[in-house]
């Protein structure tokens, strides 16, 4: 059994249903698959993004929402008890871009659920790359220091250090992922190191909401990779444990590409080649 029938069957067990989960970003990629497999973690899914949702299906609203617009956002987190912030610019770009997106959309969405009749307990999608400036040959855990590696990076930074004052202010329960590189599969050979597969994401996420306690901690998001940089000691409370490998991609990697030289930020990076990307001008 896979997927969405074992999430189901599984893990669920010991939670308390949400009334309603917001999942933001619902029309990207990370959002598509959590769109289809979360279902089950509340009676309702509230489903926002700018681009096209497509029909509701049975148990979802879908909201439009830009993350920037404060009062829009306000009313888009009334009610949800639980919410999946994977909205926002997923990529480096300008600063405009990110700021709209990422420096504003977050404190909006924070201010909201601050202010929201429920409290809801927050899946903020962090990314790698706001440690991406650790070298490969470091291994990091959730104490490490973050070395972001652009703008796109700040911005995590950003939306973890909100996420915490919330927490140690207001009681507002976050877990931070720092996700890799959540992929069908891993498409270089950096991404043996970094690659979560659909069903860990999933997986993790079922584990945030049906801990009786979560905290406000940072997880690193990669699946059981025998090459992984990234120790999630600090967050074995949560009861998480990946199951699939980046390990059986390997043959087919090196069949189709070179590994990057010892040179290639590739090779020397975790944050791979946004280490030595310029900034992004508008
Ligand atoms: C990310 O944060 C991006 O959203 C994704 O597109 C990949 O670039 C990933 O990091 C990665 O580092 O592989």
């Amino acid at each position: 059994m896979t997927g969405a029938a074992q999430d189901k069957t599984e893990e669920v067990r010991e939670m308390k249903k949400l009334s309603k989960l917001l999942i933001t970003g619902a029309s990207g990629r990370l959002g598509s698959v959590c769109r289809g497999r979360l279902g089950h973690l509340a009676d309702n899914l509230r489903l926002s993004d700018c681009k096209d949702l497509g029909d509701a299906r049975e148990g979802e609203e879908i909201v439009y929402c830009g993350l920037e617009d404060k009062d829009a956002v306000m009313e888009l987190v009334q009610g949800c008890d639980g919410i999946v912030h994977l909205g926002g610019q997923a990529t480096e770009a300008p600063w405009e871009t990110i700021r709209a997106a990422n420096i504003d959309g977050i404190v909006n969405l924070y201010e909201a659920a601050r202010k929201s009749s429920v409290t809801p307990r927050i899946v903020f999608a962090s990314s790698n790359h706001a440690i991406g400036f650790h070298e490969q040959t470091e291994r990091l855990d959730a104490n490490s220091r973050t070395r972001p590696d652009g703008f796109y990076g700040v911005s995590k930074v950003f939306g973890e250090a909100v996420a915490s004052m919330y927490h140690d202010k207001f009681g507002i329960e976050t877990a931070s992922i720092r996700i890799g590189s959540c992929f069908p599969e891993p498409a270089n050979h950096r991404m043996l190191s970094t690659w979560l597969s659909y069903d860990d994401l999933i997986r993790l996420i079922v584990r945030v909401f049906a801990v009786p306690r979560l905290g406000c901690p940072i997880i690193y998001g990669a699946s059981a990779n025998a090459a992984s940089w990234w120790d999630n000691r600090e967050t074995a409370y949560l009861g998480w444990q990946p199951q699939d490998t980046s390990e059986v991609f390997r043959a087919k990697l090196d069949a189709t590409m070179q590994p990057p030289s010892a040179n290639d930020p590739n090779a020397v990076y975790q944050g791979g080649t946004f280490c030595s990307d310029g900034i992004h001008e508008s």
